[in-house]
């Protein structure tokens, strides 16, 4: 997999306001929010996308979810959504696999 501006992140090449990090997984606040709080959670391996994951991947998977859940719940967030783009047709931009986790806000449903 090609070097993402994700990958330059978890390597500390470029600054991120990290707020989690673990050995399987890093979780900063995005650069463009599109919530009062919005950070990603991304695994330090680097999965493309999430149709790109295996079942060797499974625990890996869920960790990120609880991680996201936990980290949520220290940023006091009791509602919030989690969202993750598959593919430039999905608005996926940065092909390192990552989950948004957006809150402080009312959403609406369906996303657009
Ligand atoms: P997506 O469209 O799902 O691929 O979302 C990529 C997100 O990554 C987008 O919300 C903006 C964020 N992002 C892109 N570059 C950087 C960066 O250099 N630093 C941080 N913190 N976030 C970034």
């Amino acid at each position: 997999m090609s070097e993402t501006i994700f990958s330059k992140i978890i390597a500390r090449e470029i600054p991120a306001d990290i707020i989690f990090e673990d050995d399987q997984c890093l979780a900063f606040r995005d650069i463009n929010p599109q919530a009062p709080t919005h950070f990603l959670v991304i695994p330090k391996k680097p999965i493309p996308k999430l149709s790109d994951a295996t079942a060797e991947d499974q625990g890996l998977l869920g960790h990120l979810l609880l991680v996201a859940s936990q980290i949520a719940a220290e940023q006091g967030l009791t509602d919030f959504r989690l969202n993750v783009n598959n593919g430039a047709g999905a608005s996926q931009t940065v092909f390192h696999l990552h989950v948004h986790v957006l809150g402080g806000r009312a959403f609406s449903w369906p996303p657009g």
